[in-house]
């Protein structure tokens, strides 16, 4: 039995919050300590038997062989070998928090969704990002599609939008999906490259998919390194139906419309935040929820009918096209906001099933034939994940309204039926659920007729034209960024035949992007181009919801200030600049030599919050650097201080410079200083300077 408590570790971290407490400490027998929690639940097995030593095997004497008998050892072992579930076969690595939806504008004109009747009607909601190609645990800054799915809790059950935070997508069908994500992820035989797609077989399949070139525009442009989840906008991607009370049907399109505005990194950026922090944007979700800065996304429609459909120069059907916001406006009629984070990770962000085909009354589907696919797929993939056909059991998965089926046994069965009744019709007076013919949901009865081939829509054969609109509605920094990372990724391809290919089609998307292309790779020429299957439109109007540096934010909010202090700075400056971040609702964090902090020229202690090596510029929005005489000089002989200066300053940055911290940008190759760099003589200097910030990016730099 354990002896009388003895002091061991005086304080010792709680579980769930950063307080700290003292523990009674058992000794047991060979002198190793059991420490208790506060709370006193004593340890048992899974099968509730109390457990007298958590730290050693039984063994046949001190140095024999462990014995098979030892029931608790095998249980604890056995337990922790089957953690494991199998990762999602795409967007396994993602980060998941929960929230509500409330309906700002009604619309029953145009849909019977119980949820969307009223004003101010509520519904609890489950939001999981994620990146799409890298395996679970790789880097959230990986140049790929984010994930953004979203399970509403309505009362005439669960709602999934399982969108991304692109309007459109690779292919046109979804038999091609296992190609594309074969090629995506590693390749069978090496098992490398993680988590990107600069590498051959992914523009091998690229180049001979003209389907693609839509697409491609939008990963390699910032959407595709999106700064933060909070940043980023959602859509539901497939052509969807509302369908109103009397039967009537529209086309409709989702959009999800960050309230925070938009924002990316620059890809040097992404490259570097990879290494100093590979859960950046996990990371960024959990601090903004947890300090009350909860993310909030419009939830916008667009809707059309069949006459729209009709005159529109795309299939409306096919996801590899947008439809200009411009052609039909987003209509606002909701709000998404996430105030909460799990409480366990694998039972709510790694268990969660979404499903396409989890739709309520008053909402449909299209013959999109990828939406089609993906209502085969998920409810397929969620067996092999969760082990069986009850994962609507698992409390993340099970709706919030009243349900009631005749559905049974099968694995880890949580909801069993009571009493005789498990079919239906049946004569007992308890007699179980019924069908609702009015209410219940019936599908749109759309009339259908054709041939049955494999093949797909002539409209569907244009492959350039919306390519082009993309490419052209950007400002010119974002042009040039698309440039970059076509050149970056293919200068990855060791086979030059797969490089050419793919600039091959870029002259039918614009000529200038074609040339800066095959300059950066060192073509001689422009290749010759893919003859198109369809006319390319080349007078597509520009449309300025694509660009993202059109629709930034105008303020500091939600951003983060890093600001590098020394020994003997000026602690009034530091206090008016934190002052004036957290007045536009930023955030600051301080960045020291040592993490131990620093002391102002008057004596006050400013703790850290990073040591410089781990507080690298990449990791903030904007900068300050506050230094004293001797205080500067020791920066400037440490290379991660350096590289803090040059970074933000390549990063087109906004940067303030309090007492000498200019001669740190100086040591660090900056020769130049212009209007995105604040000279913080006075207090009153740092409003504005928190101001510009505002605007996120110095671009005149880069230019
Ligand atoms: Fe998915 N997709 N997908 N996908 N997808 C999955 O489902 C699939 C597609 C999307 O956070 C899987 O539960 C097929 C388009 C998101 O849990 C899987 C096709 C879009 C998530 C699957 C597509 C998406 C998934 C893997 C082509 C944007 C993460 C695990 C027909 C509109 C959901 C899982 C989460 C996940 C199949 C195409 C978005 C295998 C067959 C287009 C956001 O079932």
């Amino acid at each position: 039995m354990p002896s009388k408590s003895s002091e061991f570790h005086p304080s010792i971290k709680t579980q769930n919050t950063n307080e700290t407490t003292d523990r009674k400490t058992d000794v047991g027998q060979g002198g190793e300590t059991h420490q208790r929690a506060a709370d006193g639940q004593r340890l048992t097995t899974a099968q509730g038997v109390p457990v007298a030593d958590n730290q050693n095997s039984l063994k046949a004497g001190a140095r024999g062989p462990t014995l098979m008998e030892d029931f608790h050892f095998r249980e604890k072992l056995f337990h922790f070998d089957h953690e494991r579930i199998p990762e999602r076969v795409v967007h396994a690595q993602g980060y998941g928090a929960r929230g509500y939806f409330e309906t700002t504008d009604p619309i029953p004109d145009l849909t019977s969704a119980h949820l969307l009747q009223e004003k101010g009607r509520k519904v609890p909601a489950f939001v999981r990002f994620s990146t799409v190609a890298g395996n679970k645990g790789s880097m959230d800054l990986a140049r790929d599609v984010r994930g953004f799915a979203v399970k509403l809790y309505t009362e005439e059950g669960n709602w999934d939008i399982v969108g991304n935070n692109i309007p459109v997508f690779f292919i046109q069908d979804a038999m091609k999906f296992p190609d594309l994500v074969h090629s995506v992820k590693q390749a069978p035989d090496r098992a490398f490259p993680q988590a990107q797609s600069a590498h051959d077989n992914f523009w091998d399949f690229i180049s001979l998919m003209p389907e693609a070139m839509h697409m491609i525009m939008w990963t390699m442009s910032d959407r595709a390194i999106p700064r933060s989840f909070r940043f980023m906008e959602g859509f539901g991607v497939h052509t969807f139906r509302f369908v109103n009370a009397q039967g009537d049907s529209n086309f409709v399109k989702f959009h999800w419309k960050p309230k925070q505005g938009l924002q990316s990194v620059v890809w040097d950026e992404a490259v570097k935040i990879n290494g100093a922090d590979p859960d950046f944007h996990r990371r960024d979700l959990w601090h903004a929820i947890q300090s009350g800065d909860y993310p909030e996304w419009e939830l916008g429609v667009q809707v059309f009918d069949d006459a729209f459909a009709d005159r529109f120069d795309f299939d409306i059907l096919d996801p590899t096209k947008l439809i200009p916001e411009e052609d039909v406006p987003v209509r606002i009629i909701g709000r998404l906001v996430l105030d909460s984070v799990v409480d366990n990770f694998f039972a709510e962000t790694e268990q969660v099933a979404f499903c396409t085909q989890n739709i309520v009354p008053g909402i449909d589907f299209t013959n999109d034939p990828l939406l089609q696919g993906r209502n085969f797929s998920y409810l397929d993939t969620q067996i092999k994940r969760l082990g069986g056909p009850n994962f609507t059991h698992i409390p993340v998965n099970a709706p919030k309204c009243p349900f009631a089926h005749f559905q049974q046994d099968g694995h880890m069965a949580m909801h069993n039926p009571t009493g005789r009744a498990n079919y239906e019709p049946n004569s007992w007076t308890e007699g179980g659920p019924r069908a609702e013919p009015e209410t219940g949901f019936t599908s749109y009865p759309e009339a259908i007729e054709g041939e049955k081939r494999k093949i797909r829509a002539d409209l569907f054969a244009d492959h350039y034209s919306q390519a082009r609109q993309f490419y052209r509605s950007q400002t010119k920094v974002e042009q040039d960024h698309i440039a970059d990372a076509l050149v970056f990724e293919l200068s990855k391809c060791e086979v030059p035949a797969i490089r050419e290919r793919l600039v091959a089609h870029l002259p039918n998307i614009d000529a200038d992007l074609a040339q800066k292309v095959a300059d950066g790779l060192g073509l001689a020429s422009v290749p010759q181009a893919h003859e198109p299957r369809r006319k390319v439109i080349e007078d597509l109007p520009a449309s300025d919801a694509l660009s993202i540096l059109k629709n930034g934010p105008g303020d500091f909010k939600g951003r983060k200030l890093g600001i590098l202090v020394t020994d003997g700075i000026d602690g009034g400056m530091l206090t008016a600049l934190r002052d004036a971040v957290e007045e536009v609702g930023g955030m600051v964090e301080i960045i020291a030599p040592t993490v131990g902090g620093i002391t102002t020229a008057k004596g006050a202690e400013v703790a850290a919050d990073q040591k410089i090596d781990g507080g690298p510029s990449v990791l903030y929005d904007a900068v300050a650097v506050l230094a004293s005489p001797e205080g500067v000089e020791k920066l400037k002989g440490m290379h991660p201080a350096k590289c803090f200066a040059a970074d933000a300053f390549a990063h087109a940055k906004f940067i303030a410079l309090g007492g000498e911290a200019k001669s740190l940008f100086t040591a660090a190759g900056v020769s130049e200083f212009d209007d995105g760099v604040f000279e913080l003589a006075k207090k009153e200097d740092c409003a504005g300077f928190v101001e510009a910030c505002g605007q996120l990016r110095f671009w005149e730099r880069q230019a």
